[in-house]
């Protein structure tokens, strides 16, 4: 253990901990800016900037570790000066237009600048230029962008996939598009990650919210939105719901209120998933020898984009399932348009989804098949859902819980748990034991496959005497790590799920941003609790997917479920 003074309070911490971490400890704050535990630890800001008696010149907490009998003084008169002006020089470099920008209210450099009391920038605004591609669903605004490097050591260390790097040199340095691409040249996988750890707005989601507005006042139009199953665990977090006001019946009134005419749910179309992709799994399982096995999940636009990139010659290992976004936008407009007997061109599809690669998979040509336009018309993030409700002024505090309207409403536990690592694996599990055995598991028999961050999880299941070998991960550098490993031969599995954001869906790169805060476990742990306490736990129990097949399904991998349930990945 190391003994030291910060702002005179005697302290001990263990040996090797950081000047920052041993204020943390200690409840004394010192403000930072680019520092990431574990991530981006290079005192690149310099906000975090202290004194240490004895020595001349100031240096980062961030990067630099306790020493025995230290004296360090976090807020001194040189500290706070140092600290104000590094703070202004960086406010040079910045378009801080705050009124017009979507982290306005949620942004570090906003709270610093805020709390060192900067009411003026004494320097000459230096913006630098550069031109963005126009309509990608993620988007870059070098004017905000403050060089902290979270988004490049966000994507290498975490996602393996180095898209975002330092371009140029001095005065003209920005981040960009690494090996000078542009971002449609660059593998991007779209997960979104970069946003949910970029400190200000530099990084933010293609916004969408006017089209769905415009739809909505359209009277026209049948309006129809489907949430995701891990909005349900955040969309309240930036309203200040606490996770048990922030049911998905109170935000199927707020869309109501916005004038939705029809509020349904994606996980109904996790358990039309779980049908079809189950019974594909089963079917290959029966014809073993000529298979390719593992059958992965393609459920995650993030994970089939960087499939189709790195790997493409295990791109017909995909499952041939669409993803549960693109079967509620088939059945939407072709099952639901019989329901209400409606030309289904009437429909107008919006998703809500914790997620920015579920805007690029809805433009998918490949992906669209009822015929009349895209099956989804606009994918909205769970951010873009909360600045839409602030918009309209309603104040989700006070509104009544509304049950959200049937048929495309109606889910099971095994549905919700699919915005959770492990959870499309889990309810897959349970409906394949079914369909081989003829009767129910125990719902929690499959539980082993639950929450992992690092590397990625096993596990061994006996199914009607087959063997089955099953592995999930989530984050793509654990996900090009488990490939790997599976190509050298080490391992083989029969059954992989992947999901490219750390945690799964829950930690999706559109979903609320706390920074420097990881809430995805925190999440999931609302998705299980509503598994648990649902009376169906089975997807192939969902009476509301039941009366689908017989009305108009007929079955799982019917000819009807192929051409709008299925695709082929290789297109
Ligand atoms: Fe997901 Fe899925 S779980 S991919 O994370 O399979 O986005 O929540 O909607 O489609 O159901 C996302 C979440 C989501 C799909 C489902
Ligand atoms: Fe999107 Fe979920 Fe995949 Fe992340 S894990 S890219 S949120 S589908």
């Amino acid at each position: 253990m190391v003994n030291l003074t910060i702002n005179n309070k005697k302290v001990t911490v263990p040996e090797g901990t950081t000047i920052l971490k041993a204020a943390e400890l200690n409840h004394i704050k010192i403000p930072n800016l680019c520092y990431l535990e574990g991530l981006n630890e290079i005192g690149a800001c310099r906000v975090c900037v202290v004194e240490i008696e004895g020595v001349n010149r100031l240096i980062t907490a961030c990067n630099n570790v306790v020493e025995e009998g230290m004296k360090i003084y976090t807020n001194s008169p040189k500290v706070r000066e140092v600290r104000r002006t590094n703070v202004e020089l960086i406010l040079s470099q910045h378009d801080a237009r705050c009124a017009s920008c979507v982290r306005s209210g949620n942004c570090s450099l906003q709270e610093i600048a805020n709390d060192l009391g900067i009411l003026d920038i004494p320097y000459e605004l230096q913006l630098p230029h550069a031109k963005w591609s126009e309509g990608f669903p993620l988007v870059r605004n070098y004017e905000k962008c403050i060089k902290c490097m979270r988004c490049i050591e966000v994507c290498d260390k975490i996602q393996g996939l180095n898209i975002w790097d330092i371009a140029n040199t001095g005065s003209r340095t920005r981040v960009d598009v690494s090996k000078n691409r542009r971002i449609e040249e660059a593998d991007c996988a779209l997960c979104g990650q970069c946003i949910t750890h970029c400190p200000v707005g530099a990084l933010r989601e293609r916004d969408d919210t006017d089209k769905v507005f415009e739809a909505l006042a359209d009277k026209e139009k049948i309006t129809v939105v489907q949430i995701a199953p891990a909005v349900r665990a955040a969309w309240g977090e930036s309203l200040g719901l606490k996770r048990e006001e922030a049911t998905v019946n109170r935000l199927a009134s707020a869309l109501k209120m916005m004038g939705f005419d029809y509020v349904f749910d994606t996980n109904f179309a996790a358990d039309l998933t779980i049908m079809e992709e189950g019974s594909e799994f089963v079917e290959k399982l029966k014809n073993r020898e000529n298979e390719k096995f593992p059958m992965f999940t393609s459920c995650c636009p993030g994970w089939v984009r960087f499939i189709k990139t790195q790997y493409p010659d295990m791109v017909n290992q995909l499952s041939t399932a669409k993803s549960p976004q693109q079967m509620f936008g088939a059945i939407a407009k072709s099952y639901y348009a019989e329901i209400l007997n409606v030309d289904p061109s009437k429909i107008f599809v919006v998703s809500i989804m914790p997620c920015t690669a579920k805007k690029y998979e809805a433009g998918v040509e490949a992906l669209n098949d009822a015929g009349a336009g895209h099956d989804v018309d606009v994918v909205l993030t769970t951010r873009e859902v909360d600045r839409m409700i602030r918009s309209e002024h309603i104040d989700v505090r006070f509104l009544e819980e509304v049950e959200l309207d049937s048929p495309l409403g109606i889910s099971t536990g095994a549905a919700v748990i699919f915005g959770a690592t492990g959870g499309v694996m889990e309810a897959a599990l349970r409906s394949a034991y079914y369909l081989v055995e003829g009767k129910n598991p125990e719902p929690d028999a499959f539980k082993d496959v639950r929450g992992n961050k690092e590397g990625w999880k096993e596990a061994k299941f006996t199914i009607d005497g087959i063997e089955l070998n099953v592995a999930v991960a989530s984050g793509l550098g654990n996900t090009r790590r488990l490939i790997e490993t599976l190509r050298s031969g080490k391992v083989s599995y029969d059954f992989v799920e992947i999901m490219a954001c750390p945690g799964g869906c829950a930690g999706g790169g559109g979903q609320p941003i706390w920074d420097g805060e990881e809430l995805a476990e925190e999440r999931a742990k609302v998705l299980y609790g509503l598994d648990e306490i649902n009376d169906l736990r089975f997807s192939h129990e969902n009476p509301a997917v039941i009366e689908c097949y017989e009305r108009y399904l007929q079955k799982p991998l019917s000819h009807t479920s192929h051409k709008l349930l299925h695709t082929n990945q290789e297109e």
